[in-house]
């Protein structure tokens, strides 16, 4: 049994949500931090710097593990059980696959309720960012993870979002609109990524190499290969 110290922060989601998805036996222990439960000798014992998330492991090697720092978590729990996945309904999502920052962003998905157009629109542009980053380091496998990703985080906002009554939230802008977004930016030839990335990322997606001229016909290529790979697997 795995005891998890954590409150409703985004810190403190990361090791709830890795506890809860990969179905390990724990137990949630709300540290109300807006009432300096915190600063509780019991809580200062296991996270001597009054920090959320913790966790102790009682069953670790060796005997009982105390754990602060999402990334440490994140780490221990996925070297304790490689074999898990963390991310609801994607049997790729084991914690060798994804950084804690991935992972972290993959989980807005799961407690969308409380996350915002905005979050939600960042995180997806973090994802494909990061995707096409490994794309143009040879780096397939990751690229199509992360993809996943960030097409699973939109849809899951997009169907909570139809689903909610009286919701005044606004809907994301179209998928194919932020993944063009980003194809823009990596492979603008002023701010995007260096020529030779440029390069490769062109050849992976099938896009014309760069031309002298590049605005108008990168932006046509980009709309038609996004529409392609914006296909929900
Ligand atoms: N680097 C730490 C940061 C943890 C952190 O900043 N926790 C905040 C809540 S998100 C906290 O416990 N604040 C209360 C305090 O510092 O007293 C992690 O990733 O676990």
């Amino acid at each position: 049994m795995i005891d998890c110290y954590t409150w409703t922060t985004d810190n403190g989601y990361k090791p709830r949500m890795m506890l809860e998805e990969t179905g390990l036996p724990h137990k949630i222990i709300p540290v109300n931090i807006r009432e300096k439960a915190q600063m509780k000798p019991e809580f200062l014992k296991i996270s001597p710097g009054h920090k959320i998330p913790a966790i102790v492991d009682h069953d670790g090697p060796g005997g009982t593990v105390t754990l602060c720092e999402s990334g440490a978590i994140f780490k221990y729990l996925g070297e304790k059980y490689p074999d898990k996945p963390i991310v609801e309904n994607d049997p790729d999502s084991l914690p060798k696959n994804l950084t804690l920052d991935q992972y972290a962003v993959a989980v807005v998905q799961i407690d969308i309720g409380e996350t915002s157009q905005e979050r939600v629109t960042s995180a997806v542009q973090g994802l494909l960012t990061t995707a096409y980053i490994n794309l143009a380091g040879g780096q397939d496998d990751r690229y199509e993870n992360l993809k996943r990703l960030a097409i699973r985080v939109y849809q899951r906002y997009t169907e909570k979002t139809a689903g909610s009554r009286g919701d005044q939230r606004i809907p994301l802008p179209p998928f194919e609109t932020l993944n063009n977004a980003i194809l823009r930016q990596l492979l603008d030839p002023q701010e995007g990524m260096p020529y030779a990335a440029r390069a490769v990322l062109r050849t992976q997606l099938g896009l014309p190499a760069e031309s002298a001229a590049p605005a108008p016909a990168a932006t046509n290529a980009v709309e038609k290969v996004s529409t392609n790979s914006a296909t929900v697997p």
